[in-house]
């Protein structure tokens, strides 16, 4: 039941982000391609990978190396994680607002995983990808948003240019 109760915010929250964003096309049923920072990519049409580790370190710092990532308007990338760490990750990426409000969302309801085109959750030794085109030039982010992770440094800036 907790779930579902989570699930039914996190989708108020994200249709809210998308509206904020201009970008609402009107299609209910399909949140990823109203999101601010793009969509699912096409794989054939992913000229670039970009590898992303996800681990902890000795001192308690976690970590995404690379913590920036730099695309164009338009690209479509293939982004490959592995999970080098001890605990499960995660990757989330949006506009920051998104990923405040949904960090905020993720303390109140550790337990919920989800789903979302722009996520993956990783176990220790898992691989996975993620194919995105970008659609638009401007500041986003990405973090690990299970409780805690974030605060210990698991965040990162996607800056998608003209
Ligand atoms: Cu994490």
């Amino acid at each position: 039941m907790k779930h579902i109760i989570a699930a039914t915010v996190l989708m108020a929250v994200s249709s809210g982000t998308a509206l904020a964003g201009g970008t609402h096309a009107g299609g209910h049923g399909d949140k990823a391609a109203t999101m601010p920072i793009g969509n699912p990519g096409e794989a054939g049409k992913a000229k670039r990978t970009v590898n992303i580790s996800m681990s902890e370190k000795d001192d308690g710092t976690m970590l995404f190396q690379p913590a920036v990532l730099r695309v164009k308007k338009g690209e479509t990338v293939r982004l490959k994680f592995v999970n080098k760490g001890q605990v499960d990750h995660e990757f989330v990426m949006d506009v920051h607002k998104g990923i405040m409000e949904h960090k905020a969302l993720m303390e109140k309801f550790p337990e919920m995983e989800h789903a979302d085109p722009n996520s993956i959750r990783l176990a220790p030794g898992a691989r996975g990808e993620i194919i995105w085109t970008f659609a638009n030039a401007g500041e986003f982010g990405f973090a690990c948003l299970i409780p805690g992770h974030y605060d210990s440094g698991m965040k990162g800036d996607i800056t998608v240019s003209n």
